[in-house]
């Protein structure tokens, strides 16, 4: 069976109804970075003066960043030019290169999220109004693909436990759940069903609300690239990188466990929990060994979390992660 959802194009959601507890949500405003506003447009073609340094080809824009997020690491980073051409996003194609050369068309402003759910405050929020609450971190963390290989990444955004709380999750609220787009018009990948679309990943809701579970919206100081999953997109280093959904349409707090895209796709393969761990394997990948990109040598150790270890064990006490997986 299909997943139920409907489309969501933000064309089609920004005119829904519009809950009082808006107000809540955007309460706090105050506290805005006044560069942020500013810091999410797209940078300005042909007219900047000759002195600047010129724009990235993919044409992101500089964020303001207001500090160094937590347990961000001082490893080597991975260069922003395989980090933006080296992707897995099928919304585009799945070949690594694909989703920088197809998402040309793709426009991620303006963009709305919907909050849904389990939660106080719901509705559907521009993502201009959304950040202004949240100053922006330099977030350094390893990523790590079910494919074996890693990446250093300096993220730039914010606590996910930061906008969850403003939500105001009720008790029913167990899981959060995450949607990408879903517009084959502007995602050529989506005309085929090598996954079922749009894409879903979800978290319990400690998960979501531990300070490593972070939401997005730049990389190496600039606006995200397309590919890289602009405008939002979730980013959970301990657990494989397929958890971290891109361009993120709506946020839904839920009571049941969510079935993500990848479980859909291949139970045996994908569980919900997908934590990294060198002792359960993939069937067709080794999770024993990892290459950290730009090396081609499979020569280090995959640690369990991902090396995150001492900051989520916690999470999973008296859970078996091999049945768990
Ligand atoms: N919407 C969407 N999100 C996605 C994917 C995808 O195909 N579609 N791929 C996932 C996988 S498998 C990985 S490894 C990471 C890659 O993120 P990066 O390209 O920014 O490194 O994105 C994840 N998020
Ligand atoms: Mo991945």
């Amino acid at each position: 069976m299909r997943r139920q959802h409907s489309d969501i194009r933000p064309s089609e959601i920004t005119s829904e109804r519009v809950y009082r507890s808006r107000r809540e949500l955007l309460k706090g405003l105050a506290l805005a970075l006044p560069a942020l506003a500013t810091g999410c447009t797209r940078a300005a073609d042909g007219d900047a003066p000759a002195t600047s340094a010129p724009a990235p080809a993919d044409g992101t824009a500089p964020l303001a960043v207001a500090k160094r997020g937590a347990f961000s690491t001082d490893e080597p980073q991975t260069s922003r030019q395989d980090a933006t051409h080296y992707n897995n996003y099928y919304e585009f194609g799945t070949g690594k290169a694909d989703p920088a050369a197809n998402s040309g068309r793709f426009r991620p402003r303006p963009w709305s999220v919907e909050i849904a759910g389990h939660a106080d405050v719901t509705g559907t929020f521009a993502l201009d109004d959304l950040l202004k609450n949240h100053p922006l971190e330099e977030r350094v963390y390893r990523m790590r693909c079910v494919e074996a290989w890693s990446m250093v990444i300096p993220w730039v955004g914010f606590p996910l436990a930061n906008l969850i709380k403003r939500c105001e999750p009720t008790a029913k609220a167990k899981y959060v759940e995450f949607t990408t787009l879903n517009d084959p018009g502007q995602m050529p990948g989506q005309r085929n069903d090598v996954l079922d679309w749009p894409y879903v990943e979800g978290l319990r809701m400690d998960e979501a609300l531990h300070p490593l579970a972070t939401l997005a919206v730049g990389i190496y100081g600039e606006v995200l690239p397309t590919q890289n999953g602009a405008p939002l997109r979730l980013v959970v280093p301990w657990k494989y990188g397929f958890k971290g959904a891109k361009s993120i349409v709506r946020i839904r707090f839920v009571e049941k466990q969510p079935i993500t895209s990848w479980m859909r796709n291949w139970p045996q393969a994908y569980g919900f929990y997908s934590n990294v761990n060198p002792a359960v394997n993939h069937p067709r990948h080794s999770q024993a060994m990892e290459v950290r990109l730009p090396s081609l040598a499979r020569n280090r150790r995959t640690q369990l979390f991902n090396g995150y270890g001492e900051q989520v064990a916690s999470l999973y006490k008296g859970m078996d992660l091999t049945k768990l997986y």
